[in-house]
């Protein structure tokens, strides 16, 4: 079986439904990615959850953000 980032990435989307983050939109388009993206597509859905402020940049800040229990 190929190895699937979804515990981990689905692990990120509900910690961060909590903090008021994720949408049901974000929600759909995460399992859309999943099911059907490229490697790329699942790459990139990944860096722009993790960059909040959409700057490009993935700081130190919202590594922590992301990661951390509420
Ligand atoms: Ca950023």
């Amino acid at each position: 079986m190929e190895h699937c980032p979804f515990p981990l990435l689905l692990s990120s989307v509900l910690r961060r439904e909590r903090t008021g983050g994720i949408t049901f939109g974000d929600f759909m388009e995460f399992l859309s990615i999943i099911c059907k993206g490229s490697e790329e597509d699942k790459l990139l859905w990944t860096f722009e959850f993790y960059d909040t402020n959409r700057d490009g940049v993935i700081s130190r800040e919202e590594m922590f953000k992301v990661g951390r229990k509420p």
